[in-house]
């Protein structure tokens, strides 16, 4: 038997972002984020909070530093609040030299215990400014001139010191939960219950569009103006779930296994990869999907030094007999937490569509290496929630073995996939180093391999699980 293993340098660690974590929404002039606003529409949040104090990382990223050094960890992911380092977003707006101070003094501290920091420039938080002004991504002409001068922003003050970087979390997120479905920040849907205005139909194709766009503009500034001296890699971090066939059988659930597949990950990565939009979409949502133009192809095709995988868990998939609705994002599907026989693909979470299927991951981390060209791959996301959670007694949320065996389980996968399917995996970052506000979620959902105190002052003590994770890098990093 080949015995699994990672490589020696593998970079293994943690990831947060910033409005989870921060808190001080008004501090040293920071401005509002569509994620501000969104938490004070009464219904949004399921525990009616917010990220004003979160986990107050704003206050003591030094305490997060000295948590991750003592878990073991080798790289830490963290993300930008626009707002706080350029207020009001715009590229004549002022920058907020004490906003950008923050993430200066936090890399320092990683540097100074010898933690990676990887950067992710936007995690969900654009300014409200921006949103106010012109619509925010639904402006591509403005948005992508806006987003490339916070990006510059970025590397011109950190670059000599981040060589990870990150365009994007989860385009798809904001695409879809933002502009179809409306659960998320800011909460456009057709949907007139939820939301007066959004149109679920056509905003999410051209939201999608938009970030691309501005992802690769991006990429060629950091390419042209900073790799040459800074020597770093930048990509984007897209999400996607693993997917089997309700019924092995029919060869129709097989093929909308392929198109959940297309839907949710090649969106965004063919365009990256091979250059346009999978076929399957084209075909559904026709002129719905935008076209490239010539100059738009060219900022986006290669636009990625490496693939950002999050990855959570895995659903049955069922075809719909039916024509597509004008609403559909998933590729006229069904997506089930059971099978044809009612086998559940996995154990209950606290998180309604989180179901842990290990060799899921292993599969998606293969079909992705191989339809993309064997591409490096840092895994940016994995991890868990757990069932009650929230509602245990403190001594028992520590001993978390549901936690700790999934990673466990999904670490191994992850050898599995680089040691015998050939995957270049160069990192794996788990959600999350600590609990923090869980978007629409709220506090109730707890993601974090640290316990976080919320009413005794956001103090932090490690779960089993943070111990577990470095145990399992630590057996199969030796070489
Ligand atoms: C990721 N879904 O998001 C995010 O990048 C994190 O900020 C988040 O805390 C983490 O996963 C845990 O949820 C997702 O509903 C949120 O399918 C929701 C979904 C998927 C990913």
């Amino acid at each position: 038997m080949t015995r699994l293993q990672l490589p020696k340098d593998f970079l293994w660690g943690y990831a947060t972002a910033s409005y989870q974590i921060e808190g001080a929404p008004h501090e040293d002039g920071r401005a509002d984020s569509i994620w501000d606003t969104f938490c004070r529409i009464p219904g949004k949040i399921a525990d009616g909070s917010n990220g004003d104090v979160a986990c107050d990382s704003y206050h003591r990223y030094k305490e997060d530093v000295a948590l991750l050094k003592d878990v073991g960890a080798k790289a830490y992911r963290f993300s930008i609040s626009w707002s706080r380092v350029i207020p009001l977003g715009g590229r004549e707006d002022p920058v907020n030299d004490a906003g950008l101070q923050y993430y200066v003094n936090l890399v320092n501290e990683l540097h100074a215990n010898g933690i990676v920091p990887m950067v992710t420039l936007f995690h969900w938080d654009l300014p409200q400014a921006l949103y106010n002004r012109y619509g925010g991504f639904m402006n591509k002409d403005e948005y992508v001139q806006d987003y490339v001068n916070f990006a510059r922003l970025m590397f011109n003050t950190m670059g000599g010191k981040v060589k990870h970087w990150i365009t994007y979390n989860e385009p798809w997120c904001s695409s879809i939960l933002g502009y179809n479905i409306g659960q998320f920040a800011p909460g456009h849907t057709s949907d007139r219950t939820k939301s007066s205005i959004g149109d679920s139909s056509t905003e999410p194709w051209l939201v999608g569009h938009t970030l691309l766009v501005s992802h690769g503009a991006a990429v060629r500034v950091y390419r042209e103006d900073f790799k040459p001296k800074d020597g770093g890699t930048i990509g984007i971090v897209l999400n996607g779930d693993w997917v089997e066939p309700w019924d092995l059988n029919e060869p129709r659930d097989v093929e909308a296994c392929e198109r959940k597949l297309e839907f949710s990950i090649a969106w965004f990565a063919d365009p990256i990869y091979k250059g346009d939009y999978p076929a399957s979409m084209r075909k559904q949502l026709g002129e719905r999907l935008p076209r490239f133009t010539n100059n738009e192809r060219a900022l986006v095709q290669g636009s990625n030094d490496f693939y950002g995988m999050n990855h959570y868990c895995a659903n049955y998939i069922k075809h719909k007999p039916t024509e597509s609705e004008p609403e559909d994002y998933l590729g006229n599907l069904e997506y089930l937490l059971k099978d044809k026989d009612g086998h559940a693909i996995g154990p209950e979470t606290q998180s309604p569509w989180l179901r842990p299927y290990p060799q899921g991951f292993r599969k998606l981390m293969k079909w992705i290496s191989d339809r993309y060209g064997r591409p490096i791959i840092y895994v940016t996301e994995n991890g868990t929630s757990l069932k009650g959670e929230n509602d245990m007694p403190m001594e028992q949320i520590l001993q978390d073995d549901f936690r700790a065996e999934y990673f466990r389980n999904y670490i191994t996968a992850l050898a599995e996939a680089v040691t015998l399917d050939g995957v270049d995996c160069r990192g794996y970052m788990a959600w999350s180093l600590m609990d923090n506000f869980e978007w629409a979620e709220g506090y109730e959902t707890r993601f974090g391999v640290t316990y976080v105190d919320y009413e005794g002052g956001q103090k932090r003590y490690p779960k089993k699980s943070a111990r577990v994770i470095a145990e399992v890098f630590t057996s199969f990093c030796q070489s």
